[in-house]
C-alpha cells in the first residue's frame, strides 16, 4: 500500500468534489469468487476503485463515505481462529483501517443496518455499477432494490468524479506503472528471443505468465500469444510456431500495487521478416512512432487516432494495398479493413482503465459522441488529453480473411482498396505495436525500459535465441 495520507488525500478530494454533493458513497471491496467449488477460488483481485481510495488488498471489505461529515467507515470481519489455522495470521480490520488512514471501523454485519438507517432518513446512497453478479445481489439486498434495478440506479455523478480523479496519475502511480512495464519488458524480451520454429504458443504463454508471477503481481489480462495475430483478442494457444510466421504477443504484468502494463510486440519466427512482412511492420511502426510524437496535452486522442490511421494508410498506398488519397480514405473509413480497432485506451489500475465505470464516460468528453463508422466505433478513448494521463498507443494492421471476403464481395470502398493485392497478403496474420505512454506538460514519455521495436533490432533478438 501507499502511505495512509495518500488515501486520506484521495478521499478528501472525493468529499470536496462538486458531485455527488450529499449522502453516502458505498464502495464494495471484492469477495473471493469460487472457481469450481467454494474452497477453490479464483486468485483474489480487489476492486480497483476500492484499491484507489482505501488501498486494502483483501476480500470481504466495504467502505461507507459520508459526504456531509467527511468521515469514512471501513466494514469487515476480523480473522477467526479457523481462518488462522487454515490461512495463517492476517491483519485485523483495525490494522487495515490504520493503513488506509480510516478512523472508524465496524463489523461487516452492521453495513445493512447502517444503509437501512440512511435510507430511512432520506439520504441518497451512491454506488458504482456492479460488474460481478455477487455485488449486484448484495446491492439489491442492502438497498431494497431488485437486481434489475441496481444497474439503473448506479451513480453516474460518482462515476464522473472518480474518473476525473483516477485519470490523472500521481507520481507514486507513475512509479508503479514503470514497475509494471519493467516486468512486462522482461516478458517481451523472452518472447522475442524464443520465437523459434517448433516452439508452441502454449509453452511461450505459460512462461510469460510465470515471469509475470515471479517478478510482478501476475498478469494484467489474459495475453494474446499467437501466430494468428489477426484475431484481435486471441486467447487460444494451440499452434506450433513455424519459420515464416509472425508471432504477435500482447501481454502485460501488474506491479505490486496492481497497476497494469500492456505492451505488444511482433517477432518473425526464424529471425527474418519476409519483404511483405517487413513492409507491413514498418507501416505500423511509423504510425505508432508518429502517433506518440503527436501526443500533446489539449489535443484529442481521436485526433491522434486519425493521424495514426492516415500515416498507416499512406504506407499501405505505397505497398499497393490501398490507392487514392490517404486522408480521403481515412475519412471514408476504408483503412478499417486493415485496422478495425482504436489507437488505444487509458491505463492504470486496470488494463482498460476504469472501463467498469462506463467506457464512454472514461473515453469521451460530454461534447463528443462515439462514431458509428466501422473501425472508429471501436475507439475507446477520444477525449482531450491532459498531463498525468497514461494511455496505450497501439496501431495495427491485420489480414482478417472473413472481413476481407465480405468487403470484397460487397466491393466496399473499392476506390481505395486493391483487393487483388490484398489477397496476396492473406495468411500474413497481424501486426500490432503497443507502448504505454504518459502525457506530460510538454508532450509524452514512453514508460519503462526500451523494448526493441525497430525491425532490425527485433530480427537481431529473434535470431539470437
Ligand atoms: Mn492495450
Amino acid at each position: 500500500m501507499f502511505s495512509p495520507s495518500t488515501y486520506v488525500d484521495r478521499r478528501r478530494r472525493l468529499f470536496e468534489a462538486d458531485e455527488p454533493a450529499r449522502g453516502l458513497v458505498l464502495l464494495l471491496g471484492n469477495e473471493l469468487s469460487a472457481m469450481n467449488y467454494a474452497d477453490n477460488p479464483y486468485p483474489f483481485r480487489q476492486d480497483s476503485t476500492f484499491l484507489y481510495y482505501l488501498g486494502v488488498d483483501a476480500p470481504g471489505l466495504a467502505a461507507l463515505l459520508d459526504l456531509e461529515t467527511g468521515s469514512t467507515c471501513l466494514y469487515g470481519a476480523n480473522p477467526s481462529l479457523d481462518d488462522v489455522i487454515w490461512r495463517g495470521e492476517h491483519p485485523t480490520r483495525d490494522d487495515y483501517a490504520d493503513a488506509a488512514g480510516v478512523s472508524t471501523t465496524a463489523d461487516r454485519s452492521s453495513l445493512a443496518a447502517d444503509l437501512a438507517d440512511a435510507r430511512a432518513s432520506g439520504r441518497p446512497v451512491h454506488f458504482l455499477p456492479p460488474y460481478r453478479p455477487g455485488h449486484k445481489l448484495r446491492l439489491a439486498d442492502h438497498l431494497d432494490l431488485t437486481p434489475a434495478q441496481v444497474a439503473d440506479r448506479a451513480s453516474s455523478s460518482l462515476c464522473r468524479t472518480i474518473i476525473a480523479h483516477r485519470s490523472q496519475k500521481e507520481s507514486v502511480e507513475i512509479d508503479q506503472l514503470e514497475d509494471a512495464v519493467e516486468t512486462t519488458a522482461r516478458m517481451h524480451r523472452y518472447a522475442l528471443r524464443h520465437a523459434r520454429p517448433g516452439t508452441t504458443e502454449r509453452e511461450l504463454a505459460g512462461t510469460l505468465a510465470g515471469l509475470a508471477d515471479a517478478h510482478g503481481a501476475g498478469l494484467s489480462f489474459r495475453p494474446t500469444c499467437s501466430v494468428h495475430g489477426e484475431v484481435l483478442h486471441n486467447h487460444e494457444y494451440n499452434n506450433t510456431l513455424d519459420t515464416g510466421n509472425l508471432l504477435l504477443v500482447d501481454a502485460g504484468a501488474t506491479s505490486p500495487h496492481h497497476y497494469a502494463g500492456d505492451i505488444t510486440r511482433v517477432a518473425p519466427v526464424g529471425g527474418r521478416f519476409s519483404s511483405r512482412q517487413r513492409a507491413v511492420y514498418e507501416a505500423v511502426l511509423e504510425a505508432q512512432v508518429s502517433a506518440i510524437d503527436a501526443i500533446e496535452a489539449g489535443r484529442t486522442f481521436r485526433d491522434i487516432h486519425l493521424h495514426a490511421c492516415t500515416v498507416l494508410t499512406e504506407h499501405l498506398i505505397d505497398i499497393g494495398l490501398m490507392k487514392g488519397e490517404a486522408s480521403a480514405a481515412v475519412e471514408a473509413g476504408a483503412h478499417a479493413l486493415f485496422l478495425p480497432h482504436g489507437l488505444g485506451h487509458m491505463l492504470g489500475l486496470d488494463a482498460h482503465d476504469m472501463e467498469n465505470l462506463g467506457e464512454d464516460l472514461v473515453g469521451y468528453a460530454p461534447d463528443q459522441t462515439r462514431s458509428d463508422q466501422f473501425g472508429l466505433h471501436a475507439l475507446r478513448l477520444a477525449r482531450p488529453l491532459a498531463p498525468g494521463f497514461v494511455v496505450t498507443v497501439e496501431p495495427g494492421c491485420y489480414f482478417i480473411p472473413a472481413l476481407i471476403d465480405q468487403w470484397r464481395a460487397d466491393q466496399r470502398h473499392a476506390r481505395f482498396i486493391n483487393y487483388d493485392t490484398v489477397e496476396d497478403f492473406v495468411g500474413l496474420g497481424g501486426v500490432r505495436i503497443e507502448d504505454d505512454v504518459l502525457v506530460t506538460e510538454t508532450g509524452a514519455r514512453v514508460l519503462g525500459p526500451n523494448i526493441p521495436k525497430a525491425p532490425d533490432a527485433v530480427e537481431a533478438l529473434a535470431s539470437a535465441g
